[in-house]
Order: structure tokens, then C-alpha cells, then sequence
């Protein structure tokens, strides 16, 4: 254990609260985590797969309920409301521990509290942070082994010091009503009542390296964002590194692990996954930026996830995963999911644990479905066959650009670089994507979602652009160069005009050659787009027209796009940079 004065006196606060019947402090130990997986298949909570097939791989159903984060119940709990900003739920902090801490008193009484230990980032890497989750959730504690640090290693790290964050998860009733996801950034604190599903409950995730993180980044001079981290590497043997921005399930797990094309393989292209959902950045000693994963696994979208659209993810889940909310083939003991393969189960469990009905299915109506939309798997990094050599290096790898994207149907083109870093934020700062089963609420409106940092930014949006502005002037010319991308430009009958997936790579290697001043670009009102010829479609079945048609400008939807940007920024009010109404202004100058 430990003798850190300041983790033993909160386990002590936090205990009395509670009052569990028994406390396990989580060593890492894997006969430990052995005996916690026995047990949470003793009582249901978990279902032990088929050991020939998915060795080591359990199944786990949450409450209909509980199966999403909730943005309307996620609180900025900062001391003074103006540092949570228009974006975020707010409380103040006083009012918000009592209201807590009295729906969580007495909870875990017949149960046994977890203390769990856990690292962001290799231990010991100057850019890894250090936290402590409690949790009477076995689900809890296994999936935070698979996506976290944990164990003594991370109390022998820590030592005396106080620089850690307090994470406090009661699952209560799982109680809709009472549900809360709250974040204190002046303390280093998260509490979490009520829920017992991911991205709610799994606090070194969103709640630590995004909305903890992000605040302490902007006090300390460094950036946590919502971006996946690719490596490229050439036939030459040299590798790229970017980092991509795309809101919840938009795509950056499959980017993070996709596999390029033929004709690019046998070039010798190669492909190297670092992160697929949170970066860490700092600026290093030569002035670039540099990325670490903070994570230790994949918390990945099941549905759609398939041998051809993401080899690498579908094989990081063969063994030590644990499926949520998929459904459960019991022709065999293994798991299905919409998307896995055309073969519907006929002797299924769906995600409610219901009998599955495969003849009422109808792909278009998700209540029909047998996993849920937001179904996920949780998959340690090391299954990952591309796994980045660097990924658990903790130094970082050099970032020569960073993309943003999302879901828009019509608008934006399938890739543009902005004219600067400051054009790059404004850029980041006006993204907007159709919506996803990723959170609750309606899918498939199109809302602005900042750098994919809507729902997780721990602070003022308006001093999160001028974070950024200032990390620009800081790099200088050693900015990354910052792009935009969607994937998902639809033709009149809804249809996907862009192969995506791995054709992707088309478009990362044209972001490439841009940064190496190679390919060419026009010059258009909102950024540099590709000409058509610019993309290789080598051994695509895609003709040149629908290329260009994906890569158009439209001055009349841009005009009703800066028309909204306009609407979008009166939210900051005085907290928006100059610089980015100044973009603003510039845009609807070109647009004229
Ligand atoms: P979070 O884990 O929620 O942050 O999601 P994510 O951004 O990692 O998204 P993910 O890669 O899991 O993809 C989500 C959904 O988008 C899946 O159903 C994918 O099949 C689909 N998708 C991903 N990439 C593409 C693409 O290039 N084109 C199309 N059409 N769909 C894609
Ligand atoms: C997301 O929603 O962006 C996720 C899943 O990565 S969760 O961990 O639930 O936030
Ligand atoms: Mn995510």
C-alpha cells in the first residue's frame, strides 16, 4: 500500500462516508484481478466467453438506462461559475460535495470498496499524471486494469507527493434521476454517482484526461485534447506523426489503426496506432509538440467494427476483453454486434438480455438492433497488432499535424488545411458534427462541437481558444499544421460518397506531403483544398467527378456556415479571442 498521508486520509474520508463492509486496495496483482473476475462471474455481473475463442474475454450488460455518458448530468463544479464557461453545466462546488456526498453516504454498505491506483501515461513518464479511483464496481476495476496503469507500482510512483487526483465512484441505485458526473478542477477531484457505465464511471477517461486534464494543461502550459495519434511511416522507414480531433464515435479508432491500401502496402507503407482517443501534448526540448497516449487500452464503438473496416481493432479483441452491451451468441459463446459479419445470430441474447428476434431485424430501426449503438469493447493496447513501439515510451512522438473532422453530410469538403495556426483554430473552434449514440440524447443533429472538446472541457471555452492561440505563438514555426477532414459527405439518397476507412489514407497522405511543402493545393475562401488529381484514387472504383464534387467550396452554404459561426461565438461573449472574430471577419470577406 502506502503511507502518502494525503491518499490515506481521503480512502479514510471517503470510507466513513460510505461505509463499505470490506477494502481492497487494487495491487495489480494478477491473481488478484484473476479472483475479481471469478467473483463478478459468481454474481452475473460479467459472462465468461468461449476460452478457445476469445480467451480471457467476458461479456458485460449495463441498465437499459446506463448506456452513454450524460452531457445534461456532467458539472464543471469550478469555485466561480464565469470559469466553467456557457458550455458547460455548472455548480458551485460547496453545494455540490454536500448533494454528492449525501446520495453516496452509506452506499456501499454491503459491498466492498476498490481502491484503484491508476497512472495516465507510462509510470514515471514526465508527461504521466497520477490518480486514485474508488469504486464498489468489480466492472469498474477491470476495465480500469485494461485502460489504466494500475497497482503499487503507481503508489511507489507517487510517493509522498500530493499531485493526484481523487476520483470517487458510487454506483448507488444507478438511479437515472440522481445520476451526476461532476468535476472540481481547483481540487483534482471527480465524483461520480449513479452510473456504472463507461466514459460515467471509468474516471481516468473523460473525466481525468479530458476535463481534469484540459484544466490543468491550461495552468501548466500544456494541451490534453480528444485526438487520436497516428504514426505513418514510409517506404523510406521514416514516420509521421499526427493527431486527430473527430467528436465521440466519428471515426478515431478506425483511423487510429487503419490499414492503408494495396497498392500503399506493397510500397511499404505502414501504419503505427500511438493513441484512439485522448493525447496528451507538450512542447519539447528541440520546440515541437509532442503527443503521449495517456491510456493503456481501447475503450472502442463495437458496431461497424468488421475484419475489413477495422482488422487491427477486431483483432485487439480477441483475448483479455471485455464486451459491454453487445449481444451474445450462444450458438457459441461468443459476442455479435451490427456490422461484425452478415451472418445474424439465430440463438442470440441482445444487449437487454432478451432473446433476440433476427427475423424482426431492420437495420434502420435501432430498437431492433442486438447490440447497442454505443456497445464497446474494452481491449488492452498490446493486442493491438500496429501498436506504435513508441506507445509505451512515455517520451512522445513529434506532431507535424493535427486534424479536425466530424459527421457533416453536406458542407464541408473531404479534406482543407487552414491558411495558419490561428486560421487552424478558428477552424477547430467553428467544427460541427451530427451527433452520436455516444452520448444521450437525439443522433444525428448538427451541433458545434469545438476540437471535439464540447463535452469535455474543464474550463471556459473562450480561454480554451486562447490556450490555443497562445500555444501557437509558442511553437512558432514549429506548429504542427492543422487540417480538416469528413469522411461522410452523403449523395441525395444518404449514401456515403467517400469509401473512408482505410481509403483514408489517401487523404492523410496528401496532409502529409503538405507539410512537407510537396503536394499541391487551390486556394479557396476557408483554406487549401486538394485538386482532384492531388488525391491518388490508384485502384479505386471512384470517379474523378465525385472527387470533385466532395471537394467543393460552396459560397452560398458557407455563407449560411459563417452565418451560424457568428451565432455559435456570441456564446463567449468577451471571452472570444480577437484573433478568431478577426478569422471570422476574414471568412465572410472571402465569401463575398
Ligand atoms: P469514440 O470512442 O466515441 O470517441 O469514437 P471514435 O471517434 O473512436 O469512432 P470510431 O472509430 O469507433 O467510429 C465510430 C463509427 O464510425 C463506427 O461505426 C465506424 O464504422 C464509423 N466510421 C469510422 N470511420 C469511418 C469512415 O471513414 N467512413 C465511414 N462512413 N464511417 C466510419
Ligand atoms: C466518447 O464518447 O468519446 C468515448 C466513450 O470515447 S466514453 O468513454 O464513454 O466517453
Ligand atoms: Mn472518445
Amino acid at each position: 500500500m502506502t503511507t502518502n498521508k494525503t491518499v490515506l486520509e481521503w480512502v479514510d474520508e471517503i470510507k466513513s462516508l460510505v461505509n463499505p463492509d470490506s477494502v481492497m486496495w487494487i495491487t495489480g496483482d494478477e491473481a488478484q484481478l484473476e479472483g475479481l473476475r471469478a467473483e463478478a462471474v459468481s454474481t452475473g455481473e460479467l459472462e465468461k466467453l468461449n476460452e478457445q475463442l476469445l480467451p480471457g474475454c467476458y461479456l458485460h450488460r449495463t441498465k437499459p438506462n446506463d448506456v452513454a455518458r450524460v452531457e445534461d448530468r456532467t458539472f464543471i463544479c469550478s469555485r466561480e461559475k464565469e470559469n466553467a464557461g456557457p458550455t458547460n453545466n455548472w455548480c458551485d462546488p460547496r453545494e455540490m460535495y454536500k448533494k454528492l456526498y449525501d446520495i453516496a453516504r452509506g452506499t456501499y454498505k454491503g459491498r466492498t470498496m476498490y481502491i484503484i491506483p491508476f497512472s495516465m501515461g507510462p509510470i514515471g513518464s514526465p508527461l504521466a499524471k497520477i490518480g486514485i479511483e474508488i469504486t464498489d464496481s468489480i466492472y469498474v476495476v477491470l476495465n480500469m486494469a485494461i485502460m489504466t496503469r494500475v497497482g503499487d507500482r503507481v503508489l511507489e510512483a507517487l510517493g509522498d507527493s500530493n499531485d493526484w487526483v481523487r476520483g470517487f465512484h458510487a454506483k448507488c441505485d444507478v438511479d437515472p434521476e440522481n445520476r451526476y458526473i461532476c468535476q472540481f478542477p481547483e481540487d483534482n477531484a471527480i465524483i461520480s454517482v449513479n452510473s456504472a457505465y463507461g466514459g460515467n464511471v471509468l474516471l481516468g477517461k473523460k473525466c481525468f484526461a479530458l476535463r481534469i486534464a484540459s484544466y490543468q494543461g491550461w495552468k501548466e502550459g500544456w494541451m490534453a485534447e480528444h485526438m487520436l495519434i497516428l504514426g505513418i511511416e514510409n517506404p523510406r522507414g521514416e514516420v509521421k506523426y499526427v493527431a486527430a480531433a473527430f467528436p465521440s464515435a466519428c471515426g478515431k479508432t478506425n483511423l487510429a489503426m487503419m490499414i492503408p491500401p494495396k497498392y500503399l502496402r506493397d510500397k511499404g507503407y505502414k501504419v503505427w496506432t500511438v493513441g484512439d482517443d485522448i493525447a496528451w501534448m507538450r512542447i519539447g526540448k528541440d520546440g515541437r509538440l509532442y503527443a503521449i497516449n495517456p491510456e493503456n487500452g481501447f475503450f472502442g464503438v463495437a458496431p461497424g467494427t468488421n475484419a475489413k473496416s477495422n482488422f487491427n481493432a477486431l483483432e485487439s479483441t480477441k483475448k483479455n476483453t471485455i464486451f459491454t452491451n453487445v449481444a451474445h451468441d450462444l450458438s457459441n459463446n461468443t459476442v455479435w454486434w451490427e456490422g461484425l459479419n452478415k451472418d445474424l445470430p439465430q440463438n442470440a441474447i441482445d444487449w437487454r438480455g432478451n432473446k433476440w428476434d433476427a427475423s424482426k431485424f431492420d437495420k434502420n430501426d435501432k430498437s431492433t438492433c442486438a447490440a447497442h449503438p454505443n456497445s464497446r469493447f474494452t481491449a488492452p493496447a498490446v493486442n493491438c497488432p500496429c501498436i506504435s513501439p513508441e506507445f509505451d515510451k512515455g517520451e512522445g512522438v513529434p506532431i507535424s499535424a493535427i486534424i479536425f473532422g466530424g459527421r457533416r453530410a453536406k458542407c464541408t469538403p473531404l479534406v482543407y488545411q487552414s491558411k495558419s495556426w490561428e486560421n487552424g483554430v478558428f477552424v477547430g473552434s467553428a467544427m460541427a458534427s451530427e451527433t452520436t449514440a455516444a452520448a444521450a440524447g437525439a443522433v444525428g443533429v448538427v451541433r458545434r462541437d469545438p476540437m471535439a472538446m464540447l463535452p469535455f472541457c474543464g474550463y471556459h471555452m473562450g480561454d480554451y481558444f486562447a490556450h490555443w492561440l497562445e500555444m501557437g505563438k509558442k511553437l512558432g514555426d514549429k506548429a504542427p499544421k492543422i487540417f480538416n477532414v469528413n469522411w461522410f459527405r452523403t449523395d441525395d439518397e444518404g449514401n456515403f460518397m467517400w469509401p473512408g476507412f482505410g481509403d483514408n489514407m489517401r487523404v492523410i497522405n496528401w496532409i502529409i506531403d503538405r507539410c512537407e511543402g510537396k503536394a499541391d493545393a487551390v486556394e479557396t475562401p476557408i483554406g487549401f483544398v486538394p485538386r482532384p488529381e492531388d488525391i491518388d484514387l490508384t485502384d479505386l472504383d471512384m470517379d474523378i467527378e465525385t472527387l470533385r464534387s466532395i471537394l467543393a467550396v460552396d459560397k452560398d452554404i458557407w455563407s449560411k456556415e459563417a452565418a451560424e459561426i457568428e451565432e455559435h461565438y456570441k456564446k463567449f461573449g468577451d471571452k472570444l479571442p480577437k484573433e478568431l472574430r478577426n478569422q471570422l471577419e476574414t471568412l465572410k470577406a472571402n465569401l463575398k
